[in-house]
């Protein structure tokens, strides 16, 4: 019997049927775009499930880190880090900015609040980490770093959607936090993001930023850009809200069950969540090291063989990517910790709808 292939993520859908009396309405409203009715609907019920002050809704999460970086009228050098997905930092190349890559932390794999400060220099003007895989940066250490040097601080909190620490949104943390709502995150609208604000004038500024600037019929007063999400995009995130709940469960559950099931196998390592964190199983990244008869690589491919598609998220480091390897900062030696947790690292599948049996037949393929 050939088993399904199974991936890294994939969407968790409600019936096909649900989604007909969202598409009646567009089609009876007519309105497609532009702060439509469901995207005004989204936008609130977003503000109350996540619990921060305001959500403005974009059409992917990378528009979404363009807008906010340009929100800020950053100039300059932004410090960032090397271990993501490539939009963090094609995001500060975009707006003209110059990326300063920083090392990470062992333990979470996000920037290192350590070594932020080496990297300040006089053309700093602000700071874009990573909630990467969704465990919370060190948010308070970055406060605290950005406060002194006046800088302003962006996280990329695409993976992070719902994750709180001491009952706090993390998405409050910082200047702006920017979601993503690919397909392959926990909460999708096919394509889609947002960005968190902390006031309604910030919030308006992005809303005009991401509608080119346009205030009404005869001003504009931003060079803005195109960011707006659509009625379809906003509908589906709506239906998907409803079945979130029980769809995080399951995901915790497969979390949990990888945790025992990797426990005692030698040179494998899961990456531990921050203490009073809420996650949200977004991933499910292990590390795997010199004591473990395979290499990363050996174990991708054994999985593969067995129909399992891990990734090697974020493997090759950013730095290294021909555009940014030339950067002083792009250098292997400036960044240890990061550049041996892409050799090591491996995301296992996890999702919604995952067979719970693959977490026995992933733990078979990386048991010695
Ligand atoms: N910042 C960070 C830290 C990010 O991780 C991302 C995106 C962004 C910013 C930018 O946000 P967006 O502009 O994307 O909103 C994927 C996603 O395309 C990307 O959104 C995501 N991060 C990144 C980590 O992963 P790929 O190239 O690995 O995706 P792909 O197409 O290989 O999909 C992975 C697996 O998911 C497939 O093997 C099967 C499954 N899948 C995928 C899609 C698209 C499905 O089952 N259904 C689907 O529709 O980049």
């Amino acid at each position: 019997m050939s088993l399904q292939p199974i991936y890294v993520t994939q969407p968790s859908l409600p019936p096909l049927e649900e989604y007909i009396p969202y598409l009646e309405e567009i089609w009876t409203n007519r309105v497609l775009t532009n702060d439509g009715p469901f995207h005004k609907r989204l936008e609130q019920a977003l503000v109350e499930h996540l619990g921060v002050p305001q959500v403005s809704l974009f059409n992917n999460g990378t528009i979404a880190l363009h807008v906010a970086l340009q929100a800020l009228c950053l100039t300059g050098e932004v410090i960032t880090t090397p271990f993501s997905f490539v939009a963090t930092t094609h995001a500060i190349a975009w707006s003209g900015l110059t990326p300063v890559f920083v090392d990470v932390e062992p333990g979470t794999l996000n920037i290192d609040p350590a070594r932020i400060e080496a990297a300040i220099s006089p053309r700093t003007t602000a700071i874009l980490a990573v909630h990467c895989y969704g465990t919370p940066c060190d948010v308070d250490a970055i406060a605290e770093i950005a406060r002194r040097h006046g800088l302003r601080v962006i996280y990329d909190a695409a993976h992070a959607f719902g994750v709180t620490v001491r009952g706090e949104s993390i998405l409050r943390a910082g200047d702006l936090s920017v979601l993503s709502f690919h397909a392959t995150k926990v909460f999708n609208t096919f394509e889609g993001g947002a960005i968190i604000s902390p006031n309604a004038e910030m919030k308006l500024h992005i809303d005009q930023m991401k509608n080119f600037g346009i205030v009404n019929q005869t001003t504009v007063v931003a060079t803005g850009t195109n960011g707006k999400m659509n009625e379809v995009q906003a509908a589906f995130g709506l239906l998907q809200l409803k079945h979130l709940g029980p769809a995080l469960e399951r995901r915790l559950a497969i979390d949990e069950a990888y945790r025992r099931a990797l426990a005692d196998i030698t040179g494998v390592r899961c990456l531990e969540p921050r203490p009073s964190q809420v996650s949200n199983g977004s991933y499910f990244p292990v590390l795997i090291d010199e004591r473990h008869p395979y290499t990363r690589d050996e174990v991708f491919s054994r999985l593969a063989a067995a129909g399992i598609n891990g990734r090697r998220y974020f493997y090759p480091l950013i730095s290294t990517f021909p555009m940014y390897a030339k950067l002083p900062t792009a250098d292997a030696a400036h960044l240890p910790v990061a550049t041996r947790a892409a050799e090591q690292v491996l995301c296992l599948p996890i999702y919604a709808d995952l067979p719970p049996e693959t977490v026995e037949r992933v733990a078979a393929v990386l048991r010695p």
